[in-house]
C-alpha cells in the first residue's frame, strides 16, 4: 500500500450538484441506483481530466450509463475499485447501478446490518463501499434518498434531512423519500431502516422554530434514552448561547446501533450512534458512562456547524472539525458540571495517552502531511491534541475575541470544505493577534518540552523566570522550530497565599506569559516576597513543563494554590516522584520501604469537609499504570505494578480510620441523579472504599459486599464489583457470577462484565480470556465486545505482560484474525504492541517478535501502517 501527501493536493476534476440515490433493500442483495449530476470543475486546471470515481472490492458494478446513454464496458475502465471514464462532457447525469450485501459487511463501514436493522457509516471512506462516488469531503452535493423496504420488518425508513413523501408502490413495497437541502459531502450520508422504537419531543430555535427531536432504539432500549433526549436539549441551547449557533433543519434524528466502530456519527440531520454512547438508565449506566453519553450527544450535536455547515477540505485537515469540536464538547462539560474537574479529567487523559502516542511510532502532526489509510488518524492527536490547539487560541485571544473569531469563520465559510488555516486565518482576522507562528502546532509533531528556572532579587522585588523549550524529534522530523505556546503563572508565598505581582504593566495574581523563543525571560515587578511559582495553571499548553520543586514546594501548591488544576498537578508529582523511587526499588530486586510524604496532605483533604469531592477523590488517585509507563524511560509493568500497590497499601494503612469515616460520611442513601454534586459524593465514596478496602479489614470487606449486594445503582455496584475483584475479596467470585446472572439480558453492562474479567490480574488470566472468547455472551463481530475483552486484556499486567510473552502472542493471533474482518477495529487493537521499544527488554523483544508475525500475513492497510511504521 502506498502514502498519498497533503503536498500533492488537487481541487476535484468534477463536482455533483445533485445526487439522486434509490436503495432496493433486501436481506440477500440490496440495489443501489444513484444518478449524480455532474459537471466539470470550473476551478479545475485540468480541463480535459477523466472522471475516476472510487468504489470498493465488495460493490458490484451492475450497470453505468451517462445522460441514459448504457456504456459498454469498453467505454470505461475500472481498476484498483475505480471507474475511470476518458470521455465526457462539460456536464452530464451518469447513473449507476450497484449490487451490495449489506448483511456479509463486517468491516462496518458504508451500508452493514446490526441486530436486525440496516445502518450506514460513511466517514471517512465508508461511501465508496455502497456506491461509486467522488468520495472526498471537498465534493459537496445535495442528497435526495429513496428507500425501498418491505414496510412490516423495516417500518422505520430514514435518511439525511425531511421525508418529502411515503408511499407502497405496485410490489406493496414501502419507498420513502427524503431530502437534505443542504450540500454535503459523501461522508455525511446516513441511510437507517429498521423496527424501531421512537421518543419525540420539540426544541424552539433562537429565531422560534420548531425543531422535532427523535430518538430511535430496538424496543427493548427506549427506556434508556430520556437522559440522551435532554443531553441534546441542553447542548442544542448552549451552542445557541455560547456560539450563536442555531439547528437548521426542521428534525433532528439520532439513532442507536449496537456494532459501530467508534463511539457515534454526525450525519446530517440523522446521527448514528453506538449504543454504548446514547443509553443510559440509574441501574444500568455508571456516572462516568453519563458523563461521557453527555459529551457525545453534544459533540454529534455541535459538528452540525463545526463539521457539517462547515467541513473538511480533505482529510489532512481532520483536526479542523475534529479537534475544534472536541474543544466545544470540553467547554459544554465543563459548563454543565465542574469545569476544574472536566479539566483534570481531560488533561490526565491527554498525558497518559496522547503524549504517548506522539512519542511513538504513528506520532503524527495535528495536520499530517501523509497517510496510507485515513481511518488510522482518528487518533487522540487529532482530536485531543487539536482542542488544545483551539484552547490555546482561546487562552490567547480571550473569550470575547475567540467568539468574534468564531462567529467569522462560521460565516466566512458556510457552505464550504476548508482547512485549518483558514480556521487559524478567521482568528487572526477577528483578534488582530497575529498567529503566523502559532500555526507551527499543526505542522509539528512530539510534545515540546519546557524548562523553567526562576530567580528572585530581594532588593529590585522582582522575580525572573526564564523558559526554555524545545521539541524532540519524530518520525520525518529531525528538528523543530520554537512554538508559540500560552503559559499561566501565578506567584505563592511559603504559606501558600496568591502574591500579586507586576507583569507588562499589568498587576494580577495570574498572568498570561506568551513563549516563543527558544529561550525567553520573564520579569514580574513588586513581587513582596521569594515566590513558589505556579506554573501551566489549567494546563495552558499542552507540553512537558519541569520545574525544580522541593517535597515542601509542591506540598504547598498541592494545599493551597488558587488554580485547582495545579493543586491536583502537584499532588500527581508528588506521588510520581514517589512511585518512581519504588520502581527504581523493584527493578533492583529490593524490599519496597519509602516515607511517604503524602500523608500529612491526604489526611488534611479527608479531614476537610468544605473541599469539592471530586476533586478530592482526583486528588486521592494515584497516577495510573498507564501514565507511569508514559513517563518511564523503559517501561517494567511489573515494577510499577509492584510500586503503586505498595504506596496505595501504605496509603491505606496509615489512614485506614479517615477512609473509614470517609465512606461512612458519604454513604448516604438519596434518589440517584447524575447531577455533579451526587457524582462527585459517590466518586469519593468509592475513591476511600478502594483504600480502605486495600487494608484487607473485615469491615471493608463487608462493606464491598453490602454496597455490591444493595446498590440501586451501577456506579455503586460496579465500583464495589471492581474493589472485590482487584483485592481478591473472598466473595469475588461469586460476586462476579451473581453480577452475570442479574445483568446477562443488558449487553452493555455484560461488556463491563467482560472488560473486569479480562482486566483481572490472575495466574490463569489468558485461560479466563479464552472462555469469555468462547462464552455466549462474547461476539467478534460486535467491537464493543471485542475491545471489552482485547482492552481488558491489555491493561492487566500479569496477563497481557505475562514474561512468557503468551499474552502478545494471544493478541496477535485476534489482531490477525480481525484484520480480514474488521481492519479499524484490528488496527486500533495493535496500539499496545506498537509501544515495544520502549519496553524493558525482554518484554521489548517479545512484542517486537509478534509485530513481525502480524507483519508477514497479508494485511489490510489499515493494520499495515500501523504495524509497519511501527517496526521502522
Ligand atoms: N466524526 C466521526 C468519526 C467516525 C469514524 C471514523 C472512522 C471510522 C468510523 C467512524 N465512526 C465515526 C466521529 C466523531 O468524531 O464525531
Ligand atoms: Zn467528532
Amino acid at each position: 500500500p502506498s502514502a498519498i501527501y497533503l503536498k500533492d493536493y488537487q481541487v476535484p476534476a468534477f463536482l455533483i450538484d445533485k445526487t439522486e440515490l434509490t436503495f432496493d433493500l433486501d436481506e440477500s442483495v440490496t440495489i443501489v441506483t444513484s444518478r449524480l449530476h455532474m459537471r466539470r470543475n470550473p476551478k479545475s486546471k485540468f480541463r480535459t481530466a477523466p472522471l475516476v470515481l472510487d468504489g470498493g472490492e465488495d460493490v458490484k458494478l451492475i450497470a453505468l450509463a451517462m445522460d441514459d446513454y448504457q456504456l459498454p464496458p469498453e467505454e470505461y475502465r475500472l481498476r484498483n475499485h475505480q471507474i475511470i471514464i476518458t470521455a465526457t462532457a462539460d456536464e452530464f447525469v451518469l447513473t449507476c447501478e450497484t449490487l451490495i450485501e449489506p448483511q456479509n459487511n463486517t468491516r462496518l463501514e458504508g451500508l452493514y446490518r446490526s441486530s436486525s436493522m440496516f445502518c450506514t457509516q460513511c466517514e471517512a471512506e465508508g461511501f465508496r463501499h455502497i456506491t461509486y462516488y467522488l468520495d472526498r469531503p471537498d465534493v459537496m452535493s445535495v442528497f435526495t434518498t429513496t428507500i425501498i423496504a418491505d414496510g412490516d420488518k423495516y417500518p422505520v425508513l430514514l435518511s439525511n434531512g425531511n421525508e418529502v413523501s411515503r408511499s407502497l408502490n405496485e410490489e406493496g413495497k414501502t419507498v420513502a423519500v427524503w431530502h437534505d437541502p443542504f450540500p454535503k459531502p459523501a461522508y455525511l450520508f446516513a441511510l437507517v431502516a429498521g423496527n424501531l422504537e421512537v421518543i419525540e419531543d420539540q426544541f424552539t430555535t433562537l429565531s422560534n422554530r420548531a425543531v422535532t427531536l427523535k430518538i430511535f432504539t430496538e424496543s427493548h432500549n427506549i427506556d434508556k434514552v430520556d437522559y440522551s433526549m435532554d443531553a441534546l436539549k441542553r447542548s442544542m441551547k448552549w451552542d445557541e448561547e455560547k456560539y450563536g449557533r442555531e439547528y437548521d433543519l426542521d428534525i433532528f434524528m439520532i439513532v442507536a446501533v449496537d456494532d459501530f466502530n467508534m463511539g457515534a456519527m454526525e450525519n446530517k440531520g440523522l446521527n448514528v450512534f453506538n449504543s454504548s454512547c446514547l443509553l443510559a438508565s440509574p441501574k444500568t449506566t455508571t456516572d462516568d458512562g453519563y458523563q461521557r453519553v453527555e459529551a457525545v450527544v453534544a459533540h454529534e450535536y455541535f459538528h452540525n456547524w463545526s463539521g457539517n455547515r462547515v467541513t473538511c477540505r480533505d482529510w489532512f485537515q481532520l483536526s479542523l472539525k475534529e479537534g475544534f469540536t472536541v474543544f466545544r464538547d470540553q467547554q459544554f462539560s465543563a459548563d454543565m458540571n465542574s469545569p476544574v474537574v472536566k479539566r483534570v479529567e481531560d488533561v490526565s487523559f491527554l498525558k497518559t495517552a496522547q503524549f504517548a502516542e506522539d512519542a511513538g511510532p504513528m506520532s503524527h502532526p495535528v495536520r499530517p502531511s501523509s497517510f496510507i489509510e485515513i481511518s488510522n488518524f482518528y487518533t487522540l492527536t487529532i482530536y485531543e491534541k487539536g482542542s488544545e490547539i483551539v484552547r490555546m487560541i482561546h487562552t490567547l485571544l480571550g473569550e470575547d475575541s475567540f467568539r468574534k473569531g468564531s462567529d467569522l469563520y462560521f460565516e466566512r465559510h458556510d457552505g464550504q470544505a476548508v482547512t485549518c488555516d483558514d480556521f487559524v486565518q478567521a482568528m487572526q482576522d477577528a483578534s488582530g493577534i497575529d498567529l503566523s507562528q502559532f500555526k507551527r502546532w499543526y505542522s509539528q509533531a512530539g510534545t515540546p518540552r519546557v524548562e523553567a528556572v526562576g530567580s528572585y532579587d530581594e532588593v529590585t522585588k522582582t522575580y525572573q523566570l526564564t523558559l526554555t523549550q524545545a521539541t524532540p524529534p519524530t518520525a520525518n522530523q529531525p528538528t523543530k522550530l520554537p512554538l508559540l505556546m500560552p503559559i499561566r503563572v501565578g506567584l505563592l508565598d511559603e504559606n501558600g497565599k496568591a502574591l500579586t505581582s507586576e507583569l507588562n504593566g499589568k498587576n494580577d495574581t495570574s498572568h498570561v506569559l506568551t513563549l516563543n523563543l527558544s529561550e525567553q525571560v520573564f520579569e514580574f515587578k513588586q513581587v513582596d516576597t521569594a515566590p513558589i511559582p505556579s506554573l501551566l495553571r489549567g494546563f495552558s499548553a499542552p507540553v512537558k513543563l519541569s520545574y525544580d520543586y522541593t517535597v515542601e514546594q509542591l506540598s504547598i501548591l498541592m494545599s493551597s494554590d488558587e488554580d485547582g488544576f495545579n493543586r491536583w498537578n502537584a499532588a500527581q508529582e508528588l506521588a510520581v516522584r514517589e512511585l518512581n523511587t519504588l520502581i527504581s526499588q523493584a527493578r533492583r530486586g529490593e524490599v519496597l520501604s519509602i516515607e511517604s510524604q503524602l500523608l500529612l496532605g491526604f489526611k488534611a483533604l479527608l479531614d476537610d469537609q468544605s473541599l469539592d469531592k471530586s476533586m478530592v477523590s482526583l486528588i486521592l488517585s494515584l497516577p495510573s499504570q498507564a501514565y507511569l509507563s508514559e513517563i518511564s524511560e523503559e517501561v517494567d509493568p511489573q515494577a510499577i505494578k509492584q510500586a503503586r500497590t505498595y504506596l496505595k497499601q501504605l496509603i491505606a494503612r496509615a489512614l485506614e480510620q479517615e477512609f473509614a469515616n470517609c465512606y461512612e460520611a458519604n454513604n448516604v442513601d438519596v434518589d440517584y441523579s447524575p447531577d455533579a454534586q451526587q457524582i462527585s459524593q459517590r466518586q469519593l465514596k468509592n475513591a476511600a472504599l478502594s483504600y480502605w478496602s486495600e487494608t484487607n479489614s473485615v469491615a471493608a470487606e463487608r462493606a464491598v459486599l453490602s454496597q455490591f449486594q444493595s446498590a440501586d445503582n451501577m456506579t455503586d455496584q460496579f465500583s464495589a464489583l471492581s474493589i472485590a475483584v482487584n483485592t481478591t475479596h473472598p466473595e469475588f467470585q461469586s460476586m462476579l457470577d451473581s453480577f452475570y446472572s442479574q445483568w446477562s439480558h443488558e449487553a452493555l453492562v455484560v461488556n463491563k462484565w467482560l472488560m473486569l474479567i479480562a482486566a483481572q490480574e490472575a495466574d490463569n488470566g489468558l485461560e479466563q480470556v479464552k472462555q469469555l472468547m468462547q462464552h455466549d455472551a462474547f461476539d467478534l463481530k460486535n467491537p464493543n465486545k471485542v475491545r471489552a475483552v482485547l482492552g481488558g486484556l491489555g491493561s492487566s499486567v500479569s496477563t497481557f505482560h505475562n514474561e512468557t510473552g503468551a499474552g502478545y502472542a494471544f493478541l496477535a493471533d485476534q489482531i490477525i484474525v480481525l484484520n480480514k474482518r474488521n481492519p479499524q477495529l484490528a488496527s486500533r487493537l495493535c496500539t499496545p504492541l506498537t509501544r515495544w521499544r520502549k519496553m524493558k527488554p525482554n518484554l521489548s523483544v517479545l512484542m517486537q517478535k509478534q509485530l513481525e508475525r502480524i507483519l508477514s500475513e497479508e494485511l489490510s492497510k489499515d493494520v499495515f501502517e500501523v504495524v509497519s511504521k511501527s517496526l521502522a
